[in-house]
C-alpha cells in the first residue's frame, strides 16, 4: 500500500478556514466535507480528520492522525508529545493575564494570593511557578472574562488578540505569557514514506509563505 498522510484539522473555529485555504495554496484538492469527521485530498495522498482543536495534540501523539494545525496555546497546554514542524502564520495572539482596570497593579507579585481563572491551567501554573507566586488556579472552560464581574475570580488568564474583550469587561492586560500562532504538529514515529510526504508539503507551505512576504 502507497503512503498516506493523515492531518488533523479544525472543525470549525478560528483556525478552520485559515487551514483550509493554506492546503489549498499548496495545491491540494479537498472536496468539502466540512459536515462530515472525515475527508479526502484528490490530488495528493492527504486524508483530513475535522476535530475540536482540544483533542488534535492526543490524535496525532497516539498517531491516530500523523500530523496537525492548531494553536501552539493549545499544543503547550495539551502537554502531549508531539513536534512542532512549523510556524504557519495565522491564529496570531497571545496568554494573557487581567485584571479588573481599576485595580492597581506594579508586577508580578501583585498575583500572590489572588483567584486567578483560566482554561489554561497548566501554562498559568507554570507561569506562576516560574516567578515563584503563589496564587490559586480556577479551571473554567469559557467566557472566562466575565469572572472577576460576578466575583469569581480577581484575575483571569485568556487569549487576547485585539484587547477589545477584554476593554468590553472592564479588565486591563497585565502579563503576557506566551505568543501564539498556528502551527503545523507532527507524530514523533512517522515512517520514512510518510516523513518524505511531509516534506513535500512543508516545501509547498514555506513557497506560499515566501511568495506572500
Ligand atoms: O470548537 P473548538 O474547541 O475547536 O474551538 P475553540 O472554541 O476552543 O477555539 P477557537 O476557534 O475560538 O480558537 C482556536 C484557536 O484560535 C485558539 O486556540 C488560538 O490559537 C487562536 N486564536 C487567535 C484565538 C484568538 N485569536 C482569540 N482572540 N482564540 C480565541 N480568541 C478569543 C479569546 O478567547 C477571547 O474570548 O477571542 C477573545 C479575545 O479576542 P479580542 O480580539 O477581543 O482580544
Ligand atoms: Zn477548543
Amino acid at each position: 500500500m502507497s503512503a498516506k498522510l493523515k492531518i488533523a484539522v479544525q472543525k470549525s473555529g478560528r483556525l478552520h478556514d485559515d487551514s483550509m485555504k493554506l492546503l489549498k495554496e499548496c495545491g491540494i484538492d479537498v472536496n468539502n466535507g466540512v459536515n462530515r469527521l472525515k475527508t479526502e485530498a484528490s490530488n495528493f495522498p492527504l486524508e483530513l480528520f475535522f476535530l475540536r482543536d482540544d483533542d488534535i495534540p492526543q490524535y496525532v501523539e497516539d498517531g491516530v492522525a500523523d500530523i496537525g494545525m492548531v494553536g501552539e496555546n493549545v499544543v503547550f497546554e495539551k502537554e502531549k508529545q508531539v513536534k512542532i514542524v512549523e510556524k504557519l502564520g495565522f491564529g496570531k495572539c497571545r496568554l494573557s493575564i487581567a485584571v479588573p482596570k481599576n485595580v492597581e497593579y506594579n508586577g508580578i507579585n501583585d498575583l500572590h494570593n489572588m483567584r486567578i481563572a483560566t482554561s489554561y491551567p497548566v501554562i498559568v501554573a507554570d507561569y506562576l511557578k516560574k516567578h515563584k507566586v503563589q496564587a490559586e488556579i480556577h479551571e473554567i472552560s469559557g467566557s472566562v472574562e466575565i469572572a472577576p464581574g460576578i466575583g469569581l475570580a480577581d484575575a483571569i488568564c485568556d487569549l487576547v488578540s485585539s484587547g477589545s474583550t477584554l476593554f468590553m469587561n472592564g479588565l486591563k492586560e497585565v502579563e503576557v505569557m506566551l505568543k501564539s500562532e498556528a502551527v503545523l504538529v507532527a507524530n514523533k514515529d512517522l515512517t520514512a514514506a510518510q516523513q518524505q510526504l511531509l516534506d513535500k508539503l512543508l516545501f509547498r507551505m514555506r513557497a506560499v509563505r515566501k511568495a506572500k512576504n
